[in-house]
């Protein structure tokens, strides 16, 4: 029997589990054409804010063997461009579009989310909580109070389904804070775990110098560096979320990697750093990697082993 790798959640089909994460193939209205072409199975946009923004300082990417590194400083082209794309975007392909939104504000987050409703587009916003990468800017979803407070916020101008885009959890007891937090949003129906782990520094030996400009050479690491740290929050947050679904993203880079966020309980999975090097065929080469793994184990469907991580 051949393996299905389609899934249906929130009444979105997807013939394949795989996406780009956000910031990654997702700035240029080319970049997510080429997504939508591709194998992937939908496709989010990079974060958007009011204005348009050139972001940080080059370099502000670099890559190494076991990951990336970034300050990027969320350029992007401003919302309108992104709500045009929406606006455009052809439903009937069957991929799935997600909008990523982190205004530098919970007000500019209210104003795009209330535009965005007043246009009725099936497209899902995925609230960013997580950007590590603006200077003078925490990271929301490291205050718990103030998180309550946005999603509060958020759901009072938009009713409808939407998500958020996680920073990685370190501790147990943030696990279960955070989880009570996101549980009291009756509209929130998905997380995504995870964001990059936030002002990591990379320094090359030759040079004796960081590798990327912004905040003196700190920036989120992605790639095979989070790996166990993207599968454990998306893991803990499977337990502890009641109805929402949890999306994995953090150190995919082969099949084997997808087969593991999906066993922690991801729904979905998204590519960034993979993506990044790769390009897109990086979608197609996984899936076929992950089918073999299904077939070689004997499994039809995701749902086969979904959420089945074993523990001793
Ligand atoms: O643009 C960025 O620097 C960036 C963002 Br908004 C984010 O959410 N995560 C990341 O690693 N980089």
């Amino acid at each position: 029997m051949a393996v299905d790798l389609s899934l249906s959640w929130l009444g979105l089909e997807m013939e394949s589990p795989l996406y780009n994460a956000s910031g990654v193939m997702c700035r240029l209205r080319e970049e997510l054409d080429a997504v939508a072409a591709s194998a992937a199975g939908a496709l989010i946009t990079k974060s958007c804010t009011l204005e348009a923004r050139e972001g940080n300082p080059e370099p502000r990417y670099f890559s190494t063997p076991m990951g990336s590194i970034n300050s990027m400083g969320l350029p992007n082209q401003g919302y309108p461009y992104y709500f045009q794309y929406a606006a455009e975007y052809d439903y009937s392909t069957g991929k799935p579009l997600f909008v990523s939104l982190s205004g530098m504000s919970l007000q500019d987050n209210l104003t795009m989310l209330q535009a965005l409703d007043d246009l009725q587009l099936p497209c899902l916003p995925e609230v960013n909580l997580s950007c590590p990468n603006v200077p003078g800017k925490p990271q929301l979803g490291y205050d718990f109070a103030a998180t309550a407070a946005a999603l509060c916020a958020i759901s009072r101008v938009y009713a409808r389904p939407f998500g958020v885009k996680l920073p990685p959890y370190f501790d147990v007891a943030h696990f279960t804070q955070m989880a009570e937090v996101l549980n009291a949003c009756e509209n929130l129906r998905f997380v995504t775990c995870i964001n990059s782990i936030g002002n990591g520094l990379v320094v090359d030996m030759d040079s004796e110098s960081a590798v990327i400009k912004p905040k003196g050479g700190l920036g989120g690491l992605g790639g095979a560096y989070v790996l166990p740290t993207a599968l454990a929050n998306v893991r803990e947050f499977s337990r502890l979320l009641d109805h929402k679904y949890v999306i994995g993203c953090g150190g995919i880079d082969s099949g084997a990697e997808a087969f593991m966020h999906i066993l922690c309980g991801a729904t979905a999975v998204q590519i960034g750093t993979c993506l990044h090097e790769e390009g897109v065929g990086a979608f197609s080469r996984i899936q076929s990697e992950l089918s073999d793994i299904m077939e070689a184990k004997g499994y039809h469907a995701l749902t086969d082993f979904r959420g089945k991580l074993k523990t001793l």
